[in-house]
This record gives C-alpha cells, structure tokens and sequence, in this order.
C-alpha cells in the first residue's frame, strides 16, 4: 500500500437545474396538523387509524393515535414555515384537511374556521414568497363519508367533492394556483380504505366495486380540472400517482409480460388523466374479470377534461416475476419482488436512485405532460446528538438518499424531460401514513415526540438541513456524482 497521501480531484460542480425549478418539501394535514378536534373540525378516516394501513378501523379517536396531535403543525405552522424559508423553500405542498372545510363530508355550507387555518398558512408562506402546492386529499376521507356511503364506492361523493373543489377554488384560487386532485391516486387497488374511505373490508370488496370506486374518482378529478379550468385564475391542476418502474425478476417473456400487466394497472390512472379515455388494456382487463362498471355519457364527457402536469411520489422500485412462488417484498403501497441487486432501508423500502431517471424519462414518453416530483425520501430511525453544544442529527445517509436521487433527476432533464420542481416527503419529521410512527423520520428537521407520545414537540435543525439549503442555493451544483 503507497504512503503517499491521495489528494481528491477538486469535485467538478454539476450542472445548475433551470432558474424555474421549484424546490421544497411536502406533508400532508392528518400527518402534521394535529388538533384534529378543534375549530369545529370533524373525524377523518386516520383519526380511527392509529395502527396504520394494515389494521382495522378502530371505533372512534385512541389516545395511542400519534396522529390526533401529530406534530401540532396547526399551532406551530408559522415556526415551521419559517423554517422551510431558512432553507430556501421556493414550493411548499400541504393537504387540506377536507374534514376540517366539511366537518362530515355532505353538509350544505363549509365550516369558517376550518377555511381561516389556510387562509393563515398561505399568509405565511406568502410573506416568505413560497408558492403552495395544494393537495386537495390526501388519505383523510371525512370519516362520515366512509362510515355512511363507504367512500367512493358511491357516486353520491363526486357531488360532496364537487362542494368542496368549489369552496377552494373560490376561496384560495386567487393565491393557490397550482392543486392535485387525490393523493396517490393508483393506491385505491391496494389500500381502499386509506385511499379511497372504502369501510368493507378489501377482502369482501368486489372488483367490479373496487374499480367502480376508483371511477369515481377518476370523474371526481376530471371535474375538478374542469371547474378549476373554468374559474379564468390560471389555475393549474395535476394527477398525483404512485410511481414505482417495475423491473422483470428474469429476461424471461413470461416475466416481461408479468411487468407490462403490473405497469398497465398502475399506469391506467394517469393514462386517463392525461388521454381523457380508458386505454384498451383497462377495458380488456374489465372484460375479462368481469368487472361491470357504470360508466355515463357524462362521466365520458368530464373525463376529456384533462389535467395540466402530472406529479408523483418516488420512494422504490420492485421486481415482478410471473413465478408464483417469487416472494413479495415490502414496499410503499404496492407489493412486487425483492430486486437481488439493491439495498434498502430500515423498513424494507429498496433505494434504486436510477429508478427515478428512468421513471421520468417514461412518463415524459408516455405523455408529453411536465412532471412534478412531489414525494421523495428516506425514512430513517435518527437519534438527536450534540454537536458544538447544539442539538441535531448527523444524518448522513439521509444526504446520501436525497443527493444520489437529485443527480438522477438532474440526467432525466438532460435527458430532455421536463420537470416543473422537486418536494421531498416530509422535510419536518411526521408520523407515518403506513405504519403510524414518529420513529420513521424523514424530516430535515427532528421533532421532539416519540412513538409513545412522549415528547415535547420542539423543533431541531439536522445536518440534512444545512445541505438541502446548499442544494437550494447552488440550484443543485453542490450535488456529488
Ligand atoms: C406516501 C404517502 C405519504 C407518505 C409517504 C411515506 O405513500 O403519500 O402520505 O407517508 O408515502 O410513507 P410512510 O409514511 O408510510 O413511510
């Protein structure tokens, strides 16, 4: 071994991303907010969801639920604001809570306090020039629509929806002017409850409801594209999907062929968002799984009014194999097979950064429409530490995630893609949608509360912190790789 000490090349800087590239980071109301009784705010589906997706509904609010306090967003939104514009934050995606506007779901006229907590968030991040990015549900059915219509499998909840696009649009369109219909709009197939307020448990749900919920809302954000359109503010409205490239397990045809299906059913969402039609694999598969479903004239008809961007989450890719016996890994929302050639994190999650170029540059294939990365990140156990007497996390692998998935994004617009920004999931540490916990961090900034619900919510900058606003101020030439 040579003795002499290796100097390391200076690191050549990367490519600035355009001037217009938004960068920020993304929550969601029943992840954050907490007080999920105050100001006249009704229950939502998470507030009987303490355990997460994989558990039944409980009867009513726990005191196990971490969600119901959360991390107090709704008291502590101008400190995290204030914290996301020290980092530079030029885009800001927050959910409102729908059950909060309508404390039930079906009531004639929205609640006014509900309405004023936005009012106050977009005060905030307007004073630090933030453009907010709205979804407009994300998981948080008002919990009445769920108990009493079982969600979306009824078409009364286009109608209820259509109250409360309107209310938004007429109240926020003048400052909001970019919105997503339905968070991970594709999960619906997987988590109906979470996704879609479905209360019949997925093993009793029949295909023909299950599509005919996830048609619902298919109408449902196609009319909110058209009312938004029809409002003359420049409103721009996007689909929000789950993107996940599928990988064939083997060169075998019979695997590549297993991939086409599992794509088609993912993709099948955001092909109607951007085409306006049901593609020919959808109506086949309906045909031959005897899947029945009421489609009118004028559902046809809304369904033509389609959306300006397409945004999506990005945690993983998965394998498919067409051998039964290929196990199922663990992953966000849509199972798929272990990839033998990635790492993955503490939950399972597989880390595949190139996953990301690839599903860019696909989408941008498939349909011409500007993308929006509005999910993406590492959920990590962190442990707070000090540093020069100051508390933090020296998250490390966290930079790693974010840095390595930012170069490919990088490529896939060299690659010609068009990217309108980029929000990282959770950069203020929330519980989570999948397993309720606090303990899978994500955040740029560590909150004090643990999953026993101890804790005293205060806020600490991580090392992550200081780098993203590095990424932000350099317009990512301070990426490596
Ligand atoms: C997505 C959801 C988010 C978020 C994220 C991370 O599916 O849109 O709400 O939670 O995944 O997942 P988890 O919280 O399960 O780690």
């Amino acid at each position: 071994m040579s003795t002499e000490t290796a100097v390391a090349p200076a690191a050549t800087p990367r490519p600035r991303f355009p001037e217009s590239f938004l960068w920020g980071g993304a929550t969601a109301a029943n992840q954050v907010e907490g007080a999920y009784d105050v100001d006249g705010k009704g229950l939502s589906i998470q507030d009987v969801m303490p355990r997460g997706i994989f558990a039944a509904p409980t009867d009513g609010p726990t005191p196990d639920n971490l969600k119901l306090e959360a991390i107090d967003f709704y008291h502590r939104y101008a400190q995290d604001i204030a914290l996301f514009a020290e980092m530079g934050f030029s885009v800001f995606r927050f959910s409102i809570a729908w059950s909060r506007i309508f404390p039930n779901g079906d009531e004639e006229e929205p609640n006014e306090a509900g309405l004023a907590f936005y009012d106050r968030v977009l005060d905030e991040l307007e004073r630090y020039g933030i453009t907010p990015l709205v979804t407009i549900s994300h998981y948080e059915t008002p919990l009445h629509l769920a108990r009493a219509y079982d969600g979306w499998v009824s078409r009364e909840l286009i109608g209820f929806y259509e109250r409360y696009v309107r209310v938004l649009f007429a109240r926020y369109g003048h400052r909001v002017k970019h919105w997503l219909t339905f968070n991970e709009i594709n999960s619906v197939l997987h988590v109906p409850l979470m996704s879609g307020g479905i209360m019949t448990p997925r093993e009793e749900l029949s295909p023909t409801a299950l599509y005919q919920a996830a048609h619902h809302e298919l109408v449902a954000s196609a009319l909110a594209t058209k009312i938004a359109h029809e409002t003359g503010l420049g409103l721009q409205v996007g689909c929000m999907v789950i993107a996940m490239p599928i990988y064939p397990l083997t060169p075998d045809p019979a695997d590549v062929l297993a991939v086409m299906h599992a794509d088609h059913a993912n993709l099948m969402f955001s092909d109607v968002h951007t085409r306006g039609v049901y593609p020919g694999y959808a109506l086949r598969h309906f045909r031959e799984h005897g899947i029945e479903l009421d489609i009118t004239d004028e559902d046809r008809e809304l369904l033509r009014h389609t959306v300006d961007f397409v945004s999506f989450s990005y945690y993983m890719s998965q394998c498919e194999s067409a051998d039964p016996a290929a196990a199922p890994g663990p992953g966000n929302l849509i199972g798929g097979t272990t990839n033998p050639h990635l790492p993955a994190s503490e939950w399972g999650w597989q880390i595949d950064p190139v996953g990301l170029r690839i599903v860019l540059n696909q989408f941008w294939d498939r349909w011409g429409k500007p993308l929006f990365i509005v999910e993406n990140g590492l959920g990590a156990k962190d442990e707070l530490v000090e540093v020069d007497g100051v508390p933090t996390v020296v998250d490390d692998y966290r930079i790693a995630y974010l840095n390595d998935h930012l170069v490919q994004v990088a490529e896939a617009i060299q690659d010609g893609v068009q990217v309108l920004g980029y929000t990282t999931w959770g950069p203020i540490d929330l519980v989570s949608a999948s397993t309720a916990q606090l303990s899978k961090r994500y955040g740029f900034i560590y909150v004090d509360r643990h999953d026993d619900g101890s804790g005293t919510l205060t806020r600490y900058r991580k090392k992550s912190f200081g780098w993203y606003a590095d990424v932000i101020a350099t317009r990512g030439a301070s990426l490596r790789g």
